[in-house]
């Protein structure tokens, strides 16, 4: 087994990733920022080591304070989390360069997947679902495009090659607009992103996203742990996670599950994994595989039973998976809040001290946290600042429980977005479950 990893995370995962270690018995090296030095993932850690200033770029971001504070504390692997460094091909090479293990997939998979139209094509190859579109960049003159995107059916989407998380895309209407929108969405592209490349597809007007959460070992194992709705958002920020996803046939979980474990065999995935789709009209639509542990990944381990985190570590210790398909069982429903430290109407970050730290319990609810009383909230970071899910034998029992949950929480000193989860949870189209992912910005107004 692994002895030592280093996290090259803070907040939440930070913690959630050491109570892994800690199981298995390996030891944990903390990494943080100068704003972080007193977190309680620090102190909780077996080892620590400052990695720079406050600011990301200078510090979570910092490769080579990285490679080094694994080589200074002799770690043999690095957990990147979430964000950050997580799926960075660059940083995964470099570490495995520097001879540590990276927690994560290849170094490769994660740049196949970084290009969207690499990660379509693969994923077309091994028979997921994928959006009717381009199957490659959008070139040739504008007759070509023309007869592209009358082929696909208006209204069509032009999204950059390198986007993904929502930046770098466009719908297009009419062909008269097509031309302005290629050209516009392109010089986007290579200002965000260094490349301006763009692909085109069918757009979708109501759908849902849906994602499954897959584990793929390097003995040739893959399996799959169902999917997880993340409809409600607000500007590509997920609000409001759950497992299963209300009203999906459980064939088309096991049919869709199934074709994402045998991609995972085709490309030899490494590690946890997430293939994101829009469902409508009863069709899953493969976008985007997501190559990291996701934040949301507690409402899977609630109704599985399994723990991600630890098969991240296994896995990486190059262990086989312990679970085979037939093993894995989905029972009962979870729901997770994400709680962040922000104006509930604004949604302005409301960093500073909280005096005030009353966490929900009972039984049924889990809280991951990094917070403590006094804690201070940095403005440098994301603004979550807690994952509140709720477990039960259906879904209206574990929404029961989570309202009872909210009405518990009690953060002092700062602005939180609790009132506006009180709001969703007693929310009647959210109640009736399968709301799309336009519902909340309208339900907000927006
Ligand atoms: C789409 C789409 C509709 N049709 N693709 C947004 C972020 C990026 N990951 C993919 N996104 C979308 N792709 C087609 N062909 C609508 C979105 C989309 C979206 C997707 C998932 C979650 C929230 C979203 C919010 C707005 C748009």
């Amino acid at each position: 087994m692994i002895e030592k990893v280093v996290i090259a995370n803070r907040g939440e995962i930070a913690l959630r990733i050491q109570r892994a270690c800690r199981a298995l018995g390996i030891r944990t090296v903390a990494l943080y920022s100068t704003a972080d030095r007193e977190a309680k993932y620090v102190k909780l850690a077996d080892e620590s080591v400052c990695i720079g200033p406050p600011r990301a770029t200078d510090s979570y971001l910092n490769i080579p304070a990285v490679i080094s504070a694994a080589e200074v504390t002799d770690a043999q692997a690095i957990h990147p989390g979430y964000g950050f460094l997580s799926e960075n091909a660059d940083f995964a090479e470099r570490v495995e360069q520097s001879g540590f293990i990276f927690i994560g997939p290849r170094a490769e998979t994660i740049r196949l997947m970084g290009d969207k139209i690499s990660a379509i094509k693969a994923m077309k190859k091994a028979s997921v679902p994928c959006v009717p579109g381009s199957d490659g960049p959008v070139t040739g003159n504008d007759k070509e495009v023309h007869r592209m995107a009358a082929q696909i059916g208006y209204p069509v989407l032009i999204k950059a090659a390198a986007g993904g998380g929502g930046k770098g895309m466009r719908v297009v209407h009419t062909e008269a607009a097509l031309h302005n929108a290629v050209a516009l969405t392109k010089s986007e592209a290579k200002a965000a992103f260094g490349n301006d490349t763009v692909y085109m597809e069918k757009y979708l007007d109501n759908p849902r996203h849906i994602e499954f959460q897959v584990l793929a070992d390097t003995h040739g194992h893959a399996i799959h742990l169902g999917e997880r709705d993340c409809s409600m958002q607000r500007r590509h920020q997920k609000v409001v996670e759950e497992c299963p996803a209300p009203g999906l046939p459980e064939k088309l979980r096991h049919k869709i599950g199934e074709r994402c474990a045998e991609a995972c065999r085709k490309i030899s995935y490494r590690g946890a994994g997430t293939f994101e789709f829009l469902y409508q009209n009863g069709e899953f639509y493969f976008i985007e595989m997501n190559t990291r542990v996701q934040v949301e990944h507690p409402v899977t381990e609630m109704v599985t039973g399994v723990d991600i985190v630890r098969e991240q570590l296994r896995i990486a210790a190059g262990e086989k998976l312990q679970y085979r398909q037939k093993d894995i069982q989905w029972r009962g429903h979870a729901v997770e809040c994400r709680i962040n430290a922000e104006d509930p109407r604004t949604f302005v970050p409301s960093p500073g001290r909280i005096d005030a730290w009353h966490p929900p319990g009972g039984p049924g609810i889990r809280v991951d946290s990094h917070v403590y009383d006094n804690y201070f909230v940095p403005p440098y970071y994301d603004s979550m600042i807690a994952k509140l899910i709720a477990y039960g034998d259906t879904r209206e029992m574990a929404l029961a429980r989570m309202r009872i949950a909210l009405s518990e929480m009690i953060v002092g000193g700062i602005k939180t977005n609790i009132s506006l989860h009180q709001d969703i949870m007693n929310d009647a189209a959210f109640i009736k479950g399968g709301v799309n992912i336009h519902y909340l910005q309208k339900k907000l107004g927006l």
